[in-house]
């Protein structure tokens, strides 16, 4: 197995436990119940996020496919534009989309060094794995960690340039607020010549982005459940999965899909790690995520307001998702 940097592992391999059960007690404490979506992703919600992907609602992913590959020459060329660069893919998964960027990268003769990081070490070691055999010319240096974190790590290579991919409208989970906090760290990690490569979901008609969270054939549900079954797996409760449902809304105005999990009776849930008893009342539901959708003019307002200023926006033929090259 090859090596990966592991920057917040516990002895058994798993995520912070004792951060998961605070917050997942936290979150059950609240009025409004809620469970924080960065907690999807263990090995079986990295899988059935990428069922998602390949479900013919979620149009994101075809979307930035599209952009990528018709347009990868561009993005290629501008992304690299002076020497010897490291591309940090935060939040890579599969890196299925980065891949295109990176043959390309490799086919221009670009020098660089490819960063990805995510926080299901699984996932991380596949991708080194395969990478090794799809492109063993591109030198690759998982890091299995938070984003931040995995930014700070980076700082030991301070003055070499730094090519920031956040693909897959990951940025769309974070509040207006946290999303400003995000990119004003991200933009504190980074010098003149660097760049953020940042994928952005585009309002749309509504219809078609409900549909996207509430597939005919429940694979999110499913995903949205999973959160339920890794408390259960990991902290020792006894949530069951018949008796709470996925419901999604989007709202236009706000631009914000939300999604929650649905509790269909009177019930309580033991959590052993917590040795809390949880009680929901019928239909009481724990908000699970929020995936946020914007215009190009709050993009704009977005680098404004984080001191980036906007190279290029890349768009596909339907213009339902935006590549912006944002530039320091
Ligand atoms: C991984 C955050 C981009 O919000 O579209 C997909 C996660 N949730 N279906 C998104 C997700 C439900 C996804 N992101």
């Amino acid at each position: 197995k090859l090596p990966l940097v592991e920057l917040h592992k516990e002895p058994d391999g798993s995520v912070s436990k004792a951060a998961f059960a605070k917050d997942v007690e936290a979150g059950l404490s609240k009025k409004n119940k809620t469970l924080s979506s960065r907690y999807f992703y263990d090995s079986r919600g990295s899988q059935l996020f990428q069922d998602i992907m390949a479900l013919p609602e979620y149009y994101l992913t075809r979307s930035e496919f599209e952009v990528l590959t018709d347009q990868k020459e561009a993005i290629a060329a501008e992304v690299a534009a002076e020497g010897f660069f490291h591309l940090i893919d935060l939040g890579a998964g599969d890196a299925l989309k980065t891949k295109i960027l990176l043959r390309e990268l490799h086919k221009q003769k670009q020098q660089f060094d490819y960063v990805p990081v995510d926080i299901s070490g699984h996932a991380m070691q596949e991708l080194t794995e395969r990478l090794h055999h799809e492109l063993p010319d591109v030198p690759v240096q998982a890091v299995v960690g938070e984003y931040i974190q995995a930014l700070e790590w980076l700082q030991e290579h301070k003055s070499e340039r730094k090519v920031v991919l956040f693909l897959g409208s990951n940025i769309g989970n974070f509040t207006s607020d946290e999303s400003m906090a995000f990119l004003k760290i991200v933009r504190s990690y980074l010098g003149s010549g660097d760049k953020l490569l940042m994928g952005m979901d585009l309002r749309k008609d509504p219809n078609t982005i409900l549909d996207a969270y509430d597939d005919k054939t429940g694979v999110t549900a499913a995903f949205n459940l999973n959160l339920l079954r890794r408390i259960n797996e990991e902290l020792g409760g006894n949530f069951d999965l018949n008796c709470f449902s996925h419901y999604a809304t989007y709202d236009p105005q706000a631009g914000v899909m939300r999604s929650y999990l649905v509790s269909r009776k009177r019930q309580e849930v033991w959590i052993e790690a917590i040795g809390k008893m949880f009680s929901f009342t019928a239909w009481e539901t724990i908000h699970t995520e929020n995936s946020h959708k914007y215009s190009l003019e709050q993009a704009q307002e977005m680098g404004k307001a984080t001191n980036f200023s906007i190279e290029t926006v890349f768009l596909d033929k339907n213009q339902y998702f935006a590549d912006i090259l944002f530039a320091v």
